[in-house]
């Protein structure tokens, strides 16, 4: 039987390259590998809607910078009140050109509400008409986010109980369990891991790290994360075999041997200086640079652990690369909250391109707002579109051609691909 010559797939000559990857970009499905979302199964824990949307810390904290209220007498009015204040200092006193405020019209855009007439009480009418199954299902399509990655707690009074009584997940959300209850406050941990039934004192003796052990294989056990994870401050040291310091010897000795034999990586996200301002509460976190050592060290000092990496100081990108260039065990991700604004994504995915190509997640959302899923994602496949298309040009400059598979290949590991890969092998 006469075979058939492979199908010949056109390449993609120079004056289609833009449009062909912006259209690519555009429709890729994207796996959002850190996000503060939650299964919609787990009710009032999924924010979601205009007042959440207004009143996210980001624009908080913005809003503060235009207004003296006393810090105790705004936390204490409601959602839609906190929305109200920030609607009219941010959007409507002043034109609305920080990235966050940009964002929320960005979503009102997406799901079709006409922000034009500045009717905050008309477009709550638009958020009510959703039940959280269907909002959910509306905001995933439109986003093309095929997949959220939550950040889970045993810690949270109000999602342990959920999690002891257990629900039908929705596959589309996968979870990730967050360490920083235990590792980072270890004595406020240890009464309450003790109430749970874990025989652990204040100090880390060899009894105290099998029952963390216990407590991890459990937690597990139960939510199937396909990640540990943790929040670290910028003056993290090495937890090397002389630390006496509890998160370290937690960490060599808890986490990572659990993550090896539970097979998934280790998440540290580092270079939070929390609580910089406390009566900012969660908007009050700020930025410091830290020692890109310590991740070098621990790369090669637990070659069998894998490791996520994303860190908060600007200053730090560079430098992380270059560390990702030298351990496989590394993957770096996002541009992470305070680098998440359009002039440093476009640095920072620029120079991971050139000096990691393809093997990196270069984004993340941190949504904690369901609606935010269009506007984090929307921003960025701009940016990530405009920067992949300087750099296929340059390879058509070159006399290298390009055809339509290989650049959806390209975008599918860019955005989750590369991640899905990293944490199988
Ligand atoms: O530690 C984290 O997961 C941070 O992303 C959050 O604490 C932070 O408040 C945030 O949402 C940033 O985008
Ligand atoms: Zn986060």
């Amino acid at each position: 039987m006469q075979r058939r010559s492979p199908k010949k797939i056109s390449t993609l000559p120079l004056s289609r390259i833009k449009s062909a990857v912006h259209e690519i970009v555009q429709r890729t499905p994207i796996h959002d590998i850190h996000t503060h979302l939650y299964d919609p199964a787990l009710g009032p824990l999924l924010l979601r809607g205009i007042d959440e949307l207004l009143s996210y810390h980001y624009l908080v904290a913005e809003a503060f910078r235009y207004h003296r209220m006393d810090y105790a007498r705004f936390w204490a009015m409601s959602k839609p009140r906190q929305a109200d204040l920030i609607w009219d200092l941010l959007f409507l006193q002043n034109s609305p050109v920080s990235e966050s405020c940009r964002g929320v019209l960005t979503c009102l855009q997406a799901l079709g509400i006409d922000a034009k007439k500045r009717d905050l009480p008309l477009i709550r009418k638009h958020f009510e008409k959703w039940s959280a199954h269907d909002h959910v299902d509306r905001v995933l399509e439109l986003s093309r986010v095929g997949r959220v990655v939550m950040t889970n707690n045993p810690f949270d009074d109000l999602e342990r109980p959920l999690w002891l009584k257990g629900w039908k997940r929705d596959e589309r959300f996968q979870a990730a369990l967050r360490l920083d209850d235990v590792l980072v406050t270890w004595p406020q941990a240890v009464p309450r891991l003790r109430e749970w039934g874990y025989d652990v004192t204040l100090e880390t003796s060899p009894r105290t790290i099998a029952e963390v052990r216990r407590y991890l294989d459990d937690w597990i056990k139960r939510m199937k994360p396909i990640y540990l994870a943790v929040s670290l401050p910028p003056c993290f040291e090495f937890p090397g075999p002389g630390s006496r310091a509890p998160i370290s010897k937690l960490i060599a000795n808890a986490v990572l041997p659990v993550c090896r034999g539970h097979n998934i990586p280790f998440a540290m996200m580092i270079g939070v200086k929390k609580l910089t301002n406390p009566q900012l509460h969660v908007a009050g976190d700020s930025v410091g640079h830290a020692d890109i050592g310590v991740v070098e060290k621990m790369c090669d000092a637990w070659p069998d652990n894998r490791f996520l990496v994303t860190m908060l100081s600007r200053e730090n990108q560079h430098e992380l690369c270059v560390a990702a260039r030298k351990f496989h065990n590394l993957h770096i991700f996002g541009c992470w909250w305070f680098l998440n604004n359009p002039s440093i994504i476009e640095e920072i995915t620029r120079e991971r391109l050139e000096l990691l190509g393809l093997s990196i997640t270069p984004q993340h959302s941190d949504c904690r707002v369901l609606d935010q899923l269009l506007y984090k994602w929307g921003h960025f496949r701009e940016i990530l579109a405009k920067v992949l298309t300087e750099k296929y040009t340059d390879l058509a400059r070159t006399g290298w051609t390009l055809t339509t598979p290989e650049v959806e290949r390209d975008a599918k590991k860019i955005l989750g691909g590369s991640f899905q890969t990293f944490i199988k092998n």
